[in-house]
C-alpha cells in the first residue's frame, strides 16, 4: 500500500517540473494536455481512492504552477506597458489639474465678489503663486483689515508654472476688469485660462 502511494507520488512529481522547460508553457492551454496525460498514468498504477488523492495532489501542484506563471506574465505586462503609460500620462494630468485649480479659484473669487458686494482682485505673484484679495474698499490695493489667500500651484502640481498678462478684478455685479489671460506650462505643453468682461472664466 504505502509503496504504491510512494510510487504514485514519484510518478506524479516530475510532470509539474516539465512545463517551465517547455518554454511555451507560459499560458494555460499548453499545460492542459500534460495534466490529461498524467491522469492516464495514475489510472494504470493506482486504485480509486489513491488515484483521487494523487490526482488532487497533482492538480494542486499544477494549478499553483499555472498561478505562478500567470503572476509572472502579469508582472511582465505591467513592467512592459503599464508603467511607461503612467509616466507618460503624469505631466498631462498635472497640467489639467493645475488649470482646473486656477479656474476654480478665479470662479470662487467672482462668487465672493458678488456675495460680499465688494471687489476681489487676484495678484499673480510669480510663476507659481497667486494671491486672492478681498478688496473691501475696492481700491485695488491690499490694505490692513483686508484678507488675502495665497496659493501655490506647485503644492499639488509639481513642475507646472504660469504667466498672467494682468491681475484681474471681479466686481460685485459679476463682471470683470483688468481682463487676464493666464498661460500654464509644464513638460506636457500649455493650457490657457481666460477671463472675459462678463466675468466668465474659460479654459482655451
Ligand atoms: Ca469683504
Ligand atoms: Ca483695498
Amino acid at each position: 500500500m504505502h509503496k504504491q502511494i510512494q510510487r504514485n507520488l514519484v510518478s506524479v512529481h516530475p510532470p509539474p517540473l516539465t512545463p517551465p522547460t517547455r518554454g511555451g508553457g507560459k499560458t494555460y492551454p499548453p499545460h492542459v494536455p500534460l495534466t490529461e496525460g498524467d491522469k492516464g498514468g495514475g489510472g494504470r498504477s493506482g486504485g480509486g481512492a489513491e488515484l483521487l488523492r494523487n490526482l488532487k495532489t497533482h492538480t494542486q501542484e499544477g494549478f499553483s504552477l499555472i498561478e505562478i506563471i500567470i503572476v509572472m506574465v502579469i508582472i511582465g505586462a505591467l513592467a512592459g506597458t503599464a508603467i511607461p503609460v503612467y509616466i507618460g500620462m503624469g505631466p498631462s494630468i498635472r497640467l489639467s489639474g493645475a488649470t482646473r485649480q486656477i479656474m476654480g479659484d478665479l470662479m470662487w473669487a467672482r462668487m465672493q465678489a458678488i456675495s460680499q458686494n465688494n471687489e476681489y482682485k487676484v495678484f499673480f505673484l510669480d510663476d507659481h503663486r497667486y494671491q486672492i484679495l478681498d478688496d473691501t474698499d475696492n481700491d485695488g490695493n491690499i490694505d490692513s483689515g483686508e484678507s488675502t489667500i495665497t496659493k501655490d500651484i506647485q503644492e499639488k502640481y509639481d513642475g507646472v508654472t504660469f504667466t498672467s498678462n494682468n491681475n484681474p478684478i471681479f466686481h460685485p455685479r459679476g463682471n470683470a476688469s483688468n481682463l487676464a489671460t493666464i498661460t500654464l506650462t509644464n513638460s506636457f505643453g500649455t493650457k490657457t485660462v481666460k477671463i472675459v468682461i462678463t466675468g466668465r472664466v474659460k479654459i482655451e
